[in-house]
């Protein structure tokens, strides 16, 4: 059979566009924007008229900071129907966030905004190296949450065979790795390390899958973990970003440079706000993420903010992209711990584990004790790890205890659990309880 050479793009017209040309097209896709919203969703309309702007006011992207910016408070208010743009018989699908308190966000989409989610998905998994030869296999859940259907989506576009396993039931996800020989792996990174660890108690290694790539996203991991992956399944890790207000995955996506995912600026700008103020700020300072969608039409996001903390920067990439790159969001503001006043967060002890030998296994309970904020940690230890010897585990808390302090500035509790006693996800891990929410 001949060997079809890996594309290194998608849609290379789109994803090389030269800086100033994609600014134009930023700029007249915003037009377009705001003038369908203030025509078709009162709700958005009632917004600007308030901070006092009219589509006359809007000349192109220079004008966006003109615009109000909208929360997932107006989601919740507005919720199902009132940010709506299009008639229902225009809408095809509707997706919705895994929150699990308050209102649930329901985000619409016609025929159109699927396809372009897709080829959105589909530029990631070109990116990743994937062509028409591989077998892609897709083990986000289906449903609601939009990582299965997206990707799902992408991989045809692409070409794969697809396997849409959805997420759970472990051992059929590893046989059909290993029988239908699949070259990437697609679901949330702490599933994927779990995919691993599985592996590994079945005596597998990387040479017992042909496994090339794997696309993880949906939540925040660190550098420390996408080498253990890597290492364990014998695979490049990429990353991938999104939220269901904007479509799903594929907002932002990496290369083969691993640093930093390339935002689709064709569809979707960025900016960074200072949390608290509001204020823009120049790129490569850290701030909240707020996003507009510049041609979903049924569910369009005017400076929608994300609640993601990361950092912005554009630079000339070694894989000729052009767009715009994304750190890896760092946490969200809402996921900040603030423990003694200190701000915590997760992607901080993960660090500190994963640089101590032991895996992203752990549970941070936050609570408050005679008015005072108590920080307790649970870590799994590795079977490699694991004794009964109360010494050897008193001292190995002992260390974690200090690390900790180091990178923290405050003294957490910590407590090592045998191997596998935390509960594993299949989708996005739940690594956080506070109960000072909970009273
Ligand atoms: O998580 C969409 C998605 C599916 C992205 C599959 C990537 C892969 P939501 O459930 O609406 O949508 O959650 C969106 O998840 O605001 C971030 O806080 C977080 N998140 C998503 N991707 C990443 C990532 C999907 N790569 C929220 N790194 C976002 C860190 C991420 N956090």
């Amino acid at each position: 059979m001949p060997m079809i050479a890996p594309k290194r793009y998608y849609q290379p017209e789109r994803e090389t566009m030269p800086a100033e040309q994609l600014r134009e097209l930023q700029s007249r896709l915003l037009v377009e924007q705001v003038r369908h919203v203030w025509d078709n969703v009162p709700y958005y309309r009632d917004l600007m008229e308030k901070k006092g702007v009219t589509p006359d006011d809007i000349h192109g992207i220079d004008d966006i900071s003109k615009l109000p910016f909208l929360s997932k408070a107006d989601l919740r208010d507005a919720y199902p129907y009132g940010l709506l743009a299009e008639p229902l018989e225009k809408c095809v699908r509707i997706h919705s966030t895994s929150g699990t308190t308050g209102r649930r966000v329901v985000a619409f989409y016609t025929q159109e905004d699927i396809d372009l989610w897709e080829d959105c998905c589909a530029r990631a998994i070109v990116a990743a190296g994937g062509s028409a030869e591989d077998v892609c296999q897709v083990s986000y859940g289906y449903g609601l949450f939009t990582g299965g259907a997206g990707l799902d989506g992408g991989s045809h576009k692409v070409g794969c065979l697809t396997i849409p396993t959805s997420s759970g039931s472990t051992e059929r996800q590893i046989m059909f790795l290993q029988d239908l020989g699949a070259t990437i792996l697609c679901c949330t990174p702490s599933y994927a390390a779990y995919l691993g660890e599985t592996m590994k108690e079945k005596g597998m290694g990387p040479d017992d899958i042909p496994l090339k790539a794997g696309i993880f996203g949906a939540e925040a991991w660190t550098e420390e973990m996408r080498r253990d992956i890597e290492n364990t399944m014998g695979i490049k890790a990429y990353d991938i970003y999104g939220l269901t207000e904007l479509s799903g995955p594929g907002v932002s996506f990496e290369c083969e440079a691993q640093s930093g995912m390339h935002i689709n600026e064709d569809h979707f700008y960025a900016e960074i706000i200072d949390p608290n103020t509001g204020e823009v700020l120049p790129e490569g300072t850290k701030g909240e993420l707020v996003f507009t969608s510049l041609d979903k039409k049924a569910f369009p996001m005017i400076r929608y903010r994300t609640r993601d903390i990361c950092v912005l920067r554009r630079e000339k990439c070694s894989c000729g992209r052009t767009f715009l790159k994304m750190a890896k969001p760092m946490g969200r503001s809402d996921d900040m711990l603030i423990v003694k006043g200190v701000n915590v967060f997760p992607s901080q002890i993960e660090t500190v584990l994963l640089n101590m030998g032991y895996q992203a296994n752990y549970l941070i309970t936050v609570d408050r004790v005679n008015n005072s904020d108590t920080l307790d940690i649970d870590v799994e230890m590795t079977p490699e790890m694991f004794s009964d010897n109360l010494s050897v585990i008193s001292k190995r808390e002992k260390e974690l205890v200090n690390a900790l302090k180091g990178m923290l500035g405050i003294y957490a509790r910590v407590h090592l659990v045998s191997p596998k006693s935390i509960t594993r996800s299949e989708g996005k891990a739940v690594r956080v309880i506070d109960k000072r929410k909970l009273v």
